[in-house]
């Protein structure tokens, strides 16, 4: 049985203060075997927090990183870095990487190379704008992306990479994809990772769903067959909030 995976993406959110009292007051969360909690927090907190939440059932993550090991890159932060630190996991290619920083499939494949280098396990982001999914390029959009960005991977490594599909239409809109339209793509998503591997892999891979996912919709988008978790972003930034998500998967 795949894992369900519920990441926290803060965003440029919090200050350290109230970034440390949010891990003391979900400290407390227990996961079972099935579900993993991962808060994925602004660099400057990522030390503290990680040593925070040791002994405890939550995991903490980047929201981005560079793909070399280090250089010249004025501003970045290498896999080094972070797995130097204690971080698990890292957010790779995100909407909102893609569209004000330039991010393109072919950094993000170099990235997720990279996550691996470093035991880091990626969550990479896929998704399709309106624009595309009214001129019904959704499925054709994403198959591109999944595949230049898993391409080079072994299968241990691909079944290792946790998929977020955030339809960029529903990111902080309030809009939600419905579940049966988000597990329409996330099954489109598993048959392009069986094309690429085998079925046997796919079936191993944590494909998550994000855009305005909130306590009052997790429940039905966790009952479906191919959504395995949730990348959630304003409604991680409460403690009551993430509980309630992260309960959902237990
Ligand atoms: C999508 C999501 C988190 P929100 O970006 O990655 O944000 O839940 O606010 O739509």
């Amino acid at each position: 049985m795949r894992k369900i995976v519920i990441a926290g993406n803060w965003k440029m959110h919090k200050t350290k203060q109230e970034a440390e009292q949010f891990i003391d007051e979900v400290k407390q969360l227990k996961t079972n075997e099935r579900v993993e909690a991962v808060i994925c927090a602004p660099f400057p907190y990522l030390s503290s927090l990680v040593n925070k939440v040791k002994q405890t059932d939550v995991k903490i993550a980047a929201q981005t990183m560079h793909f070399e090991q280090s250089g010249a890159f004025t501003g970045e932060v290498s896999p080094v870095m972070l797995a130097d630190i204690g971080v698990s996991h890292v957010i790779i290619g995100h909407s909102e990487r893609r569209e004000y920083y330039h991010e393109t499939n072919e950094t993000v494949n170099k990235k997720v190379h990279a996550a691996f280098s470093h035991h880091l396990t990626p969550i990479v982001c896929v998704g399709e704008t309106l624009a595309q999914r009214e001129a019904n390029d959704t499925l054709t959009h994403i198959e591109k992306q999944i595949k230049i960005a898993l391409d080079g991977l072994t299968d241990e490594q691909i079944a290792n990479t946790i998929i977020a599909y955030e339809p960029i239409w529903a990111i902080g809109t309030g809009k939600t994809a419905s579940s049966a339209d988000a597990n329409e793509v996330c099954d489109h998503i598993r048959n392009i990772v069986a094309k690429i591997t085998s079925e046997q892999t796919a079936e191993k891979v944590v494909i998550q769903y994000g855009g305005s996912v909130k306590p009052e919709n997790i429940d039905e988008l966790l009952s479906t067959s191919d959504i395995d978790g949730a990348l959630v972003g304003g409604a991680s930034l409460e403690p009551a909030s993430f509980i309630q998500l992260v309960e959902a998967g237990n």
